[in-house]
């Protein structure tokens, strides 16, 4: 069996979402990998962070060990200790971890900015996959390829975001990221990561409809993409488009594409102070797109982009105006289980 079959399973539910409080439905007669991604301080430092991952997570990925500037302090320097400290911690406790990721436009080191010129930018993306990956080679499941690759708003001819890969190789460095990543992983299944994807707005339907065509064009060249990630940064206030995601899956499943749930948390700086009010609004939105991608078919995996409020990105961007802290992630500051919670449990056949 191929190693990304592991990650695949799952019947469709029909469990009925009312928005925006969270509603029980069927459990799946499968169960979906579930987890999060994890901070390498807090997993040293926190007891209890490790014990809330040991207890809710099969699937653990690194939030920032593997990117290229914790991999990368040099151009011929390859610095695994982030991965290899999560991979260790996620085979004691039976867990397994997905790769993220090997090609982004953000935390690029200062050093890589000297790179100039189609041929010297390939084999900077060439020795990168072919190292990172093959260092973690058979180990990890999954990987994000490409990660925000679609342009912020994109138009018909202008949809692929700029970046020293697209800059010096054209959009074909799409198609030689995901065959140099199969070459050094051949039992991997490889992602295309996205974010912004899910909501009722004219940019989210136009994001989709720019990955759609870049999977097509990948499909059409054989490049070995095998998934297409929602990372599901969900705004609160906006409704999840559930027949525009629902017939996004659809066409995914068409070129035998899979779909997976990688970055899950729910942006609440707009929403109701009171906390029970926000908690079930958040719960809604996430039962929303989970209803909508599982209609179509199962996702191989939930993940959300962190455990506890204690440690999440959100208020880098989005602290509240009313000075309460964000609730984003399915256990509260203390641990504490929430709706959220509940949500992913059902909807991984856990409950
Ligand atoms: O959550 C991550 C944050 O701690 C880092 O500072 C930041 C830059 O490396 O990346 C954040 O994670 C991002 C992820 O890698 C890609 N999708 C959006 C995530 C949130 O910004």
């Amino acid at each position: 069996m191929r190693r990304r079959d592991l990650m695949k399973g799952g019947l469709a539910i029909a469990a009925q979402a009312v928005l925006p409080m969270a509603s029980a439905g069927a459990a799946p007669q499968t169960k979906i990998p579930y987890g999060s991604a994890v901070r390498g301080d807090a997993l040293v430092d926190d007891p209890d962070y490790r014990a809330a991952l040991i207890e809710h997570c099969n699937l653990v990925v690194p939030e920032g060990g593997l990117k290229w500037d914790t991999v990368r302090p040099s151009e011929d320097r390859f610095e695994f200790y982030e991965g290899d400290k999560l991979l260790a911690f996620a085979d004691q406790n039976d867990m397994k971890m997905r790769g993220h990721t090997l090609i982004w436009y953000a935390s690029m080191p200062d050093w890589t900015s000297s790179i100039r010129g189609k041929s010297a930018t390939e084999k900077a993306l060439g020795k990168h996959i072919d190292t990172v990956v093959g260092h973690y080679k058979g180990k990890l499941p999954s990987w994000d390829v490409i990660n925000e690759a679609i342009a912020e708003k994109p138009t018909k001819s202008d949809y692929l975001r700029p970046s020293l890969w697209l800059d010096n190789m054209g959009k074909t460095y799409i198609d030689t990221a995901f065959r140099r990543a199969a070459a050094a992983d051949p039992s991997a299944q490889l992602v295309i990561n996205e974010y912004d994807i899910e909501c009722v707005d004219a940019r989210s339907k136009a994001r989709r409809e720019a990955l759609l065509r870049v999977v097509r064009d990948l499909r059409d060249r054989d490049a070995p993409v095998h998934a297409v990630g929602f990372q599901g940064h969900l705004k609160g206030q906006l409704e999840i488009d559930k027949e525009g995601v629902s017939s996004f899956v659809a066409e995914l499943k068409a070129m035998d594409v899979d779909v997976l749930v990688t970055e899950l948390d729910v942006i609440d700086n707009l929403l109701p102070a009171d906390e029970t009010l926000r908690d079930e609004a958040i719960a809604g939105r996430v039962t929303d797109l989970l209803q909508a991608v599982f209609d179509v078919a199962p996702p191989t995996a939930i993940l959300t982009w962190g455990i506890s409020d204690k440690y999440t990105w959100v208020p880098m961007y989005f602290t509240r105006d009313d000075g309460s802290l964000n609730r984003p992630l399915p256990l509260d500051r203390n641990y504490k289980v929430k709706p959220l919670m509940q949500v992913i449990d059902r909807f991984a056949g856990r409950s």
